[in-house]
C-alpha cells in the first residue's frame, strides 16, 4: 500500500534532501527507500517506491508533489487531449521505474518478492482533470456525464499505456502487480461498470496476451478498487488472481461475493493502528479468523497516516505472523 515507508525517520531524511519525483527517478534512491521498511519490519513483500502519477507525466503532463499531487495545467476540455503524448514509449519515459525494479530485485536477494504497480485508468483520469486531490471528483465526473466519448478516448489511451508499463515492470523483475483503482468509490455501480470495469478487465487480459506473445511468464495480479465493494462480484471475474479490500466490508461478505478461487487482500482499518498494542493484536486475530490463512494476504485496508507510530505497525506485522502460524499449526 502507498505510504508503507513514507513516515519512517529514515525516509524523511532522504526526502528532506531530494524532491519526491527525483527519488522516484533515481534507481539508487528508489531502491534504498523501497528497502527501508523491509529492513525495519518483518514484511513478506516489498512494493517498489514510485507513484501512480508517473503515467500522467509520461503522457506529457507536469505533476508536482507539494506535498500532495498537483497539476499546474489539468485537462479542462476534450480539446486538451490533443496536448497528450499519444505514442508513449514506456522504455524512454518510464525506464527509470524499470531500472529501479531491477536494482531492487537484486538488492532483495530473494528475501521477499517485489510488487510493481500502476494506477487504473479512471483514477488517473480523475487526477488529470481535477489537477489534484478532491472529495467530490465533480470535474472528472462531469466529463463522464457530458463527454462520454472523450472520456472513453482518454481511458483507452491510459489503459494502453498501463499495459505497456506493467509488461515492462514484469520484464524488469516485478513478481506481483497491483492495480490501484483508488477512486472507485466516487463512481456508483452504473458509472463503474461503464467507465472503470471495462478497462480494468482489458488491462488484465491484454497483459496476459502480451506476456504470452513476448514469451514472458505472467505474474499474479491484484486489483484494489477502494470503496468499490458494489463491484466485488464483477471484479472477481476480471482476470485478477487477488482482490484487495478496504476496511468497509465484512470479510465473510467479501468471500461470499468473490467465491473460493480468488485470493483476498486486506482489510484492517489503518486507524486501528492508533489502538494500544494489545488491541491491535486482538484486531489482527479476529481478521485472520474471519479470512482464514489460505487464499489470503493479510494487510491494512489502505495506507497509514503521518501521525501513526511505526512501532504499532510492527505489532500488526508480527501479530499476523504469530497468529497465522498458530492457525496453520492447528489445522
Ligand atoms: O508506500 C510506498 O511508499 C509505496 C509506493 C507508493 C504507492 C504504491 C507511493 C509513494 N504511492 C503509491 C500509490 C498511490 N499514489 C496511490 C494508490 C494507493 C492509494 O489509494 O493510496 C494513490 C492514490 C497515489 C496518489 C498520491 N501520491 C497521493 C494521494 C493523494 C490523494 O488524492 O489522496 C499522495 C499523497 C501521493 C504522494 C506519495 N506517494 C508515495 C509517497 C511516499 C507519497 C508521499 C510523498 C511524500 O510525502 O514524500
Amino acid at each position: 500500500m502507498r505510504q508503507a515507508g513514507r513516515y519512517l525517520p529514515e525516509y524523511m531524511q532522504i526526502s528532506s534532501k531530494n524532491g519526491f519525483f527525483s527519488i522516484c527517478r533515481s534507481p539508487e534512491l528508489a531502491c534504498e527507500v523501497t528497502l527501508q521498511p523491509i529492513r525495519r519490519f518483518n514484511l513478506d513483500a516489498a512494493i517498489i517506491f514510485s507513484d501512480i502519477l508517473v503515467i500522467p507525466q509520461a503522457l506529457g503532463m507536469q505533476v508536482d508533489m507539494i506535498p500532495g499531487p498537483s497539476f499546474p495545467e489539468p485537462l479542462c476540455t476534450p480539446a486538451d487531449l490533443e496536448k497528450l503524448n499519444k505514442n508513449v514509449d514506456v522504455n524512454k519515459e518510464l525506464g527509470y521505474v524499470f531500472q529501479a525494479i531491477t536494482k531492487t530485485r537484486h538488492a532483495l536477494e530473494g528475501k521477499v518478492p517485489l510488487i510493481g504497480f500502476s494506477g487504473a485508468p479512471w483514477t488517473l483520469m480523475s487526477y488529470m482533470i481535477e489537477g489534484g486531490s478532491t472529495t467530490t471528483h465533480s470535474k472528472a465526473k462531469r466529463w463522464l456525464y457530458t463527454e462520454p466519448e472523450a472520456s472513453h478516448q482518454l481511458l483507452q489511451l491510459l489503459a494502453d499505456v498501463i499495459v505497456d508499463y506493467l509488461l515492462g515492470q514484469i520484464k524488469a523483475g516485478a513478481q506481483l502487480l497491483q492495480l490501484f483503482e483508488s477512486h472507485a468509490g466516487a463512481l456508483g455501480p452504473g458509472l463503474f461498470s461503464k467507465f472503470a470495469l471495462p478497462y480494468i478487465r482489458q488491462i488484465s487480459y491484454k497483459l496476459k496476451e502480451r506476456c504470452s506473445e513476448s514469451g514472458v511468464t505472467p505474474v499474479p495480479f491484484i486489483i484494489f478498487a477502494k470503496d468499490g465493494h458494489f463491484a466485488l462480484e464483477e471484479l472477481s471475474g476480471s482476470g485478477y488472481e487477488v482482490v484487495g479490500l478496504d476496511w468497509t466490508i465484512r470479510p465473510t461478505n467479501a468471500r461470499n461475493k468473490v467465491g473460493a478461487s480468488i485470493s483476498l487482500q486486506g482489510n484492517l482499518d489503518p486507524c486501528a493502528l492508533y489502538a494500544p498494542p494489545e488491541e491491535i493484536k486482538r484486531h489482527v486475530k479476529e481478521m485472520l479468523q474471519k479470512f482464514g490463512t489460505q487464499k489470503y494476504i493479510a494487510n491494512l485496508g489502505h495506507g497509514i497516516y503521518r501521525d501513526m507510530n511505526p512501532d504499532h505497525l510492527e505489532v500488526f506485522v508480527n501479530a499476523v505472523h504469530t497468529y497465522s502460524e498458530e492457525m496453520n499449526a492447528t489445522q
